[in-house]
């Protein structure tokens, strides 16, 4: 073999090729130190690759404690009434569309642009302890998975249809690790009924306020921080509770601060609607729920959200009218914003943003925006200190 090989002289091409392998993964080695596949240390460094969520047909969630804490009133019947059926396809196909398309503009404007793979989201599962109809959706990776440097993250998600949540995006969490990302699920929930709290009672105020989770065991999820470099900005909420802030907080470590931010909102689910950093020291908050921030924000801009123009409250919406606070930057002056909202559209100009207006109303009924709808892989940048 070899013989014949030298005959022929390819024992060298042979030798050549090894040699352009070697080189070219030297070559790729280089190219990830210097930019890691994964890399995202704030909200707003030029976004370079990003996962959108993808609507596929889904189920109404059943209700239970983890809706009644969270969800809109409006929509409390349907949960009550429909729990566990596929949702109407005319109210997803918009959404669908809206979704869609906004990832076609993420990939127009340069951007690497990967969607989760699309699966029935209505088979049923359960543990030892429970049951559940089906999975909720894979339309929004912000609430269950973050990235920290060149680390992605699976949240333990409190709500049980959400149990899955993060296997869809398997296909691309296993390519990321592949190509050197680091890959973490924090520790599995159970679950189980001590995690809810029995007789639930709305708060009607923040000075009765209570949650709807217990400290059992620690799960939250992703979209309950918001990330400035080495500071890191949480809020206790129906699906993030102390125990869970805490995981996050000890498995960060040193090179990072996790502040616990107090915030105005009885029926808290995620921070993207309510404090949303944009740039350095520039922070967009939403005044009815942020009072007021600590003081290492004096030397920020602390912009406030102007009142909703639009109104998505008039039927079924898992969100409220300030999901136009949930913007994506795409770099931390160009900002994916709804095109509905002109009040918010003016603020940003007036603020020195460069809008870039979509609209995403009929998926703003499914519970997310801009922000909630993308997970932000790799932004060119490092990890800074903002304060
Ligand atoms: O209605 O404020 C916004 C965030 C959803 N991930 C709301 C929820």
């Amino acid at each position: 073999m070899l013989l014949e090989a030298l005959k022929n002289n390819e024992v060298q091409d042979i030798f050549l090729k090894e040699s352009e392998q070697i080189n070219r993964s030297i070559t790729l080695k280089t190219e990830n130190q210097l930019q890691p596949v994964v890399n995202s240390h704030n909200e707003w460094d030029p976004l370079e690759e990003v996962i959108v969520g993808r609507i596929d047909e889904m189920l109404i969630p059943e209700w239970s404690v983890c809706i009644e804490s969270t969800m809109p009133e409006i929509g409390w019947d349907l949960y009550k009434e429909k729990g566990g059926t596929l949702f109407p396809e005319e109210m997803l196909y918009k959404a669908k569309e809206e979704l869609d398309n906004f990832a076609n503009i993420l990939a127009g404007n340069g951007l690497t642009v990967v969607r989760p793979d699309s699966i029935q989201q209505n088979r049923p599962f359960s543990t030892p302890d429970w049951h559940a109809q089906g999975s909720l959706y894979s339309a929004m990776p912000r609430d269950g998975l973050i990235v920290f440097g060149d680390e992605i993250i699976e949240a333990p998600m409190c709500w049980r249809n959400r149990y899955y949540e993060a296997f869809p995006f398997r296909t691309l969490l296993k390519d990321y690790f592949n190509r050197g990302a680091k890959w973490t699920a924090a520790p599995k929930p159970e679950l189980s009924d001590s995690l809810y709290v029995k007789d639930y009672q709305t708060p009607q105020s923040i000075e009765e306020m209570r949650y709807g989770i217990t400290e059992f065991e620690p799960v939250f999820d992703a979209a309950d921080f918001a990330r400035c470099g080495r500071d890191i900005f949480a809020q206790q909420s129906n699906v993030t509770n102390e125990f869970g802030i805490e995981w996050l907080r000890r498995h960060l470590g040193s090179d990072y601060n996790v502040h616990v931010l107090e915030v105005n909102d009885t029926h808290p689910m995620h921070i993207d609607a309510t404090f949303c950093p944009m740039a350095p020291g520039k922070v967009l908050v939403n005044p009815e729920r942020i009072k007021h921030l600590p003081a290492m924000f004096k030397n920020w801009e602390i912009l406030v959200a102007p009142e909703p123009t639009i109104d998505i409250s008039n039927s079924f919406t898992m969100c409220s009218n300030w999901i136009v606070a949930n913007t994506l930057m795409l770099n931390e002056k160009q900002v994916f914003v709804e095109a509905e909202d002109m009040n918010m559209v003016r603020a940003l100009e007036s603020w020195g943003f460069e809008p870039i207006p979509v609209s995403l109303l009929n998926l703003n009924r499914l519970g997310g925006g801009f922000h909630c709808c993308t997970l932000d892989v790799r932004r060119k940048g490092t990890l800074e200190a903002y304060f």
